[in-house]
């Protein structure tokens, strides 16, 4: 039997727990990492509401459904419906925003004046911190997001192996997108990485992944089970089973006790919030205003629309778990700490 309650894995530990599908494991591995959370933050859940404000994208990532060769219908919001929504967000409950886009060439042109102006807004108009999750871009960007007030820079390396990277997102440069979250940190930006379960990697590019997370200091660590998407070259793979994503959920939770971690509503929508959080994560992620017109990522329409992607929805289910939505304040004192 592992010792699970303690912070320090080995690789081959971790691949051991990632291959094992012994009940009395797994029951410890959740209870674990549920405690710990408590531990660290009692009964309260963080929350982000999620803008994806463009979804053109230059690039063709092979899992994604707004990859550039795609045939769909995109769009580009402007800075109005951008901060309206946001507004929407903030007055329902939420604890940041998450500013996220395609790599649209038109705001690469305008080097993210654009970006940045929404950024200051949010900060100094509606004192929210603020995410920006923008893909690669240069260092001149990443100062001028670091400068307009951005609080946490997003960009998921999705797997640690370099080969792998190269067949999931094709024609980008690995190397490029490590450095890019690296100058973000540096820069004062906390950063978050992330990985995708069920797209071609083993049980030790995982343990890669979660000790390489550790290594790079990200503050927020991520991991989303693929999703099939229409007309994409992955169109046809299967999605995996949950487990995968849940194991590495309480991993991360173990290994990394302080760390946001979120459950995504766009997965699974709103019925997969309960697991997540059961396996340790801290953070509701994907939270999109209904009728808003903008969309997600993973599961670009689910529940939206029908409400099921608000922070009122997913209160009643933390309620039922005896567990709370955190205030703004009290997020923004989480982070301050994190920072230290
Ligand atoms: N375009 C930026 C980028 O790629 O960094 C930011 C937004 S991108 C849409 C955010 C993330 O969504 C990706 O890094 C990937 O982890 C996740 N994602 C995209 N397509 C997915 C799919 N089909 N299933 C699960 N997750 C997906
Ligand atoms: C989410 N759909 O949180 C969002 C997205 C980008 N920073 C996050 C993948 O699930
Ligand atoms: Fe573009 Fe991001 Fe989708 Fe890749 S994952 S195609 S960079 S939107």
């Amino acid at each position: 039997m592992l010792e699970l309650n303690r912070e320090e894995f080995t690789k081959e530990e971790l691949i051991k727990v990632l291959r094992s599908d012994d009940p009395e494991l797994l029951q410890d591995l959740f209870s674990t990492a549920r405690k710990i959370r408590k531990e660290v933050q009692g009964n309260k859940i963080f929350a982000y509401g999620f803008v994806y404000f463009t979804t053109y994208c230059r690039n063709n990532c092979n899992f994604c459904y707004y990859r550039n060769s795609n045939d769909i219908e995109r769009y580009r919001k402007n800075e109005e419906e951008v901060l309206a929504t946001s507004k929407a967000l903030i007055d329902s409950g939420v604890n940041l925003i998450d500013l996220t886009m395609g790599e649209d060439p038109q705001y690469h042109q305008e080097k993210f004046q654009t970006v940045a102006d929404i950024i200051k807004k949010i900060k100094q108009e509606y004192d929210t911190p603020v995410m920006i999750s923008p893909g690669v871009v240069s260092n001149e960007i990443i100062d001028n997001l670091a400068e307009a007030g951005a609080d946490f820079y997003a960009l998921y390396q999705e797997t640690h192996n370099r080969e792998l990277f190269a067949k999931l997102r094709v024609g980008q440069d690995y190397d490029e997108r490590m450095n890019a979250k690296l100058y973000a940190k540096e820069k004062g930006m906390l950063i978050e990485e992330g990985l995708l379960a069920g797209v071609g990697e083993n049980e030790e590019d995982i343990a890669d992944s979660l000790l390489t997370m550790g290594e790079i200091g990200a503050r927020q660590v991520r991991v989303m089970s693929f999703i099939p998407q229409e007309g994409s070259p992955m169109e046809n793979c299967t999605s995996p089973d949950r487990m995968e994503e849940l194991k590495i959920i309480a991993l991360m939770r173990i290994l990394y006790p302080h760390a946001l971690i979120p459950a995504s509503l766009d997965v699974d929508g709103i019925k997969g919030l309960k697991d997540r959080i059961n396996a340790g994560a801290n953070l509701i992620t994907s939270i999109i205003p209904p009728k808003s017109g903008f969309m997600g990522v993973a599961h670009n329409t689910m529940d939206v629309d029908e409400g099921g992607r608000t922070v009122e929805e997913a209160r009643s289910i933390l309620d039922q778990m005896g567990l709370v939505i955190a205030t703004r304040e009290e997020y923004k004192e989480f982070i301050k700490e994190v920072r230290k």
